[in-house]
């Protein structure tokens, strides 16, 4: 039989395409916020897509989840809140609560429907810890939440968001991360979704030099993962720690029971991911 490709809509990556062999739609709907479709891939588990963009495939959404999460939270002495913009399908929860010292986790997801396709079709791999009795979820607009002042106080604020075309072009305007440092505790931390060294580096190197104005440390690093454009993703990190290796260095290890659960945040990787090869360096060390 002939193979059915899903190929990815190019929104940001013009003149290229990624595709995976597809079994099977189980899935595919319009919420009020954007097109969503979940498929059975030949080879990469179950995947995710929004508005034609791969969000998760179950075979290595792992470093962009672990990596997200874990270079914050060990990037932090002692996180007690947390706050996760966008996340719907669970996986960046799922991180969160491997952190025995968290007490409160806020996920703030605009799109009710990413995360009951989670539930239904990631439950064993994404969606496994929405009954956490430390998370509150709410479905609204996270620039309209922190924009008001009762957003509450956090030690690590983390945006798992889409590209900034559709939904999420709010969360990579100033206003929003003058908003994040504003509802953090002292020290606190951000760690937003940074798009691609390949691809986007006058995007990157834009925000980079306009938070740097908010927040005192800013640092850019990032992980591999096969499934996003051009096999690479970022991240944005910034904290009101002044100290040089506020970011780059974790303040604590992993114990041994969580490296267990871990498959791709280690602490040598921590330090690694901050590491740009030169062409990135020249671009957006300076901030
Ligand atoms: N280009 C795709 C970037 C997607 C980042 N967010 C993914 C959500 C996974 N929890």
């Amino acid at each position: 039989s002939t193979t059915q490709w899903f190929s990815e809509t190019e929104a940001m990556w013009p003149g290229q395409k990624f595709c995976l062999a597809q079994e099977e739609v189980l899935f595919h709907g319009k919420s009020d916020f954007q097109d969503v479709l979940v498929f059975k891939s030949q080879t990469y588990g179950n995947v995710l897509v929004l508005d034609g963009v791969i969000q998760v495939t179950e075979r290595d959404e792992f470093s962009y989840q672990e990596m997200i999460s874990h270079l914050p939270l060990y990037s932090h002495a002692n996180p007690k809140s947390v706050l996760i913009v966008g996340g719907g399908d669970g996986g960046v929860l799922r991180e969160v609560a491997k952190h025995p010292s968290v007490e409160k986790i806020v996920m703030c997801e605009i799109d009710p429907m990413v995360c009951d396709v989670s539930k239904k079709f990631f439950a064993d791999t994404l969606a496994t810890t929405f009954n956490d009795p430390r998370l509150t979820l709410m479905h609204d607009d996270a620039a309209a939440f922190l924009r008001n002042g009762d957003c509450g106080k956090y030690d690590v604020i983390i945006v798992d968001s889409s590209d900034p075309v559709g939904p999420a072009e709010v969360l990579f305007r100033s206003e929003f991360y003058e908003n994040m440092k504003n509802a953090l505790n002292p020290n606190g931390i951000v760690c937003t979704q940074g798009e691609c060294l390949w691809l986007h580096i006058d995007l990157i190197a834009d925000v980079l030099g306009r938070v740097g104005g908010f927040f005192p440390t800013v640092q850019y690093a990032y992980t591999t993962i096969p499934t996003y454009p051009s096999g690479q993703i970022g991240f944005v990190l910034c904290s009101l720690d002044e100290s040089p290796n506020a970011l780059n260095k974790p303040k604590r290890i992993v114990d041994e029971k969580t490296a267990e659960n871990l498959r791709y945040y280690n602490s040598k990787i921590h330090e690694a991911a901050f590491v740009l090869p030169s062409f990135a360096e020249k671009k957006i060390a300076p901030v």
